[in-house]
C-alpha cells in the first residue's frame, strides 16, 4: 500500500475467506500459493534500466517440482507496468494485465499533473494442469511513457519495481 499524499491517513483491510467443511481426500487437493518473480530466486525488488523508457524482464524458467494444476493466477506490478505473462513450455497461460486510475487510485502529483496508480491487476482462474518437469517463465513488460514510474519517498529518483505473479498450485495426489 503506498500513500502519494503527505498527509498520514488511517486504513483498514478486511480479508473474506471461502472453505468448504470438513475433509474428503477423494476430492480435495492441498493447494499453496508461490510467488515466481522476474528477479528469479533473488529478492524481487529491482531498480528499472536506466535511459529505457520501454523494456521487458524476463525471469529464469522455473521446474514444476511434481504434477498438478495451476488454479489461478494474478501478476503484481509497479507504476510504470503495463502487464505480466506468465508462459509454460513457451506457451502463454495468463496475461496478467495492469488497470490504473479510478477512485481512491488518482491524485495530483507534485508537478501539478494528475497521477494515476495500478489500482488492480487481471487475474486468470481457468486451471492449468502441468506436470514435473514443466518449466514456467514470467514476462514483465514495462513502458513508463504511458505510466511514469513512482518516485521514491523524499524525491530520492525513481522507486524501486517489482514484476511477480502469484501462483495457486494444487499438487496431483488422485
Ligand atoms: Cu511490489
Amino acid at each position: 500500500m503506498v500513500n502519494y499524499n503527505s498527509d498520514a491517513i488511517q486504513t483498514y483491510i478486511t480479508t473474506e475467506i471461502e472453505y468448504l467443511p470438513g475433509e474428503d481426500k477423494t476430492r480435495d487437493m492441498d493447494a499453496s500459493m508461490s510467488l515466481l518473480s522476474v528477479t528469479g530466486c533473488t529478492t524481487p525488488n529491482f531498480i528499472p534500466p536506466t535511459g529505457a523508457a520501454r523494456y521487458n524482464l524476463t525471469s529464469p524458467p522455473t521446474t514444476i517440482p511434481m504434477d498438478g494444476y495451476i488454479l489461478s493466477s494474478i501478476g503484481h506490478l509497479h507504476d510504470g507496468g503495463v502487464g505480466i505473462q506468465l508462459e509454460l513450455n513457451g506457451r502463454l497461460i495468463c496475461d496478467s494485465k495492469a488497470i490504473y486510475g479510478g477512485a481512491g487510485s488518482e491524485t495530483i502529483g507534485a508537478d501539478g499533473k494528475k497521477w494515476a496508480t495500478i489500482s488492480s491487476m487481471t487475474e486468470c482462474n481457468d486451471p492449468v494442469p502441468v506436470k514435473a518437469g514443466d518449466k514456467v517463465t514470467t514476462v514483465a513488460v514495462y513502458d513508463t511513457d504511458l505510466h511514469p514510474l513512482r518516485h521514491a519517498a523524499h524525491g530520492h529518483g525513481d522507486a524501486e519495481s517489482m514484476g511477480v505473479f502469484f501462483v495457486n498450485f494444487a499438487a496431483k495426489t488422485h
